[in-house]
């Protein structure tokens, strides 16, 4: 008797402690969606989360019912079924939930894919070149001409030109810089360029579904659309050196008037340097 509640305890216990987890993470879980793209990543991760969960809910319901179903046998049974049909019922049991978590993830994933990673950049794209460091983001507008300045990395120095712009190119004269602050205007796409100068950074817009590794002598791109206006946080995602902490920045979702604002703004603040 002492041992049946015993073990009664421990496994509420432990289905307590789950059951918990899930509730609480389930809350908490993702910061506030404001991308386009990203309702599809969201849906694809709450498929997952509620067909896996089922599927591994009911195996341990079975497998309890199973356990507590034989407990009570004192000697050993008939099998419940013939060899043949225990193995069609794992196959095709198994190849179902192969089914069902990876079919879902496909249908509901490719799409969101195509408009991330395979999609021409819409013409309207705003585009932002993004060099990653240990331990900052150097931001680059292309200015008025749409065009971007040429660099060498023969004239990049830490303190006076980061990102080695060749001061002299006419294209590079209305070009703007920033320092971890990046500003865009709602409801229109994003282009951005990354580059890194040392290791592999990765830039995370959480709040974007916006995750893309930085990588030295690659410029891998990122084309999304943010759909809400506000302040988010950017970090760095890949453990990238001892200050990797230090690598955060502000990404603004700004009004279209306001864009051009802040645009007007920082140009101002670099001809006054
Ligand atoms: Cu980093």
């Amino acid at each position: 008797m002492m041992k049946k509640l015993e073990g009664s305890l421990v496994s509420l216990l432990f289905a307590g402690l789950g059951i918990g987890g899930v509730v609480y993470g389930a809350r908490t879980w993702m910061p506030e969606l404001a991308s386009r793209h990203g309702a599809g990543i969201d849906a694809m991760l709450h498929y997952l989360l509620v067909t896996v969960g089922g599927l591994f809910c009911t195996g341990y319901l079975v497998l309890g019912y199973l356990i507590w179903r034989g407990s009570r046998r004192t000697a050993i049974g008939p099998r419940f079924a013939s060899r043949k049909t225990e193995r069609f019922l794992s196959g095709a049991l198994g190849l179902a939930m192969a089914a069902i978590a990876e079919g879902g993830v496909l249908a509901i994933g490719m799409p969101v894919w195509q408009e991330y990673f395979a999609s021409a950049v819409p013409p309207d794209a705003v585009t932002i070149d993004i060099t990653a460091q240990q331990f900052a983001w150097n931001v680059r507008y292309p200015g008025p001409d749409g065009r971007f300045g040429k660099t060498d990395p023969q004239l990049v120095d830490d303190t006076t030109n980061p990102l080695g712009l060749v001061r002299d190119d006419p294209a590079g004269k209305d070009d703007i810089v920033t320092l971890n602050d990046i500003a865009v205007p709602v409801n229109r796409p994003v282009r951005i360029q990354l580059r890194s100068k040392d290791v592999i950074h990765s830039f995370f817009l959480p709040n974007f579904r916006v995750k893309q590794d930085a990588v030295p002598g690659m410029t891998p791109e990122v084309v999304f659309v943010p759909t809400r206006t506000g302040e988010f946080e950017l970090a760095c995602a890949e453990l990238c050196g001892l200050a990797h902490y230090r690598m955060r920045g502000f990404f603004h979702v700004l009004s279209a008037p306001q864009f051009d604002d802040w645009l007007r703004v920082q140009a101002a603040a670099a001809s006054a340097k």
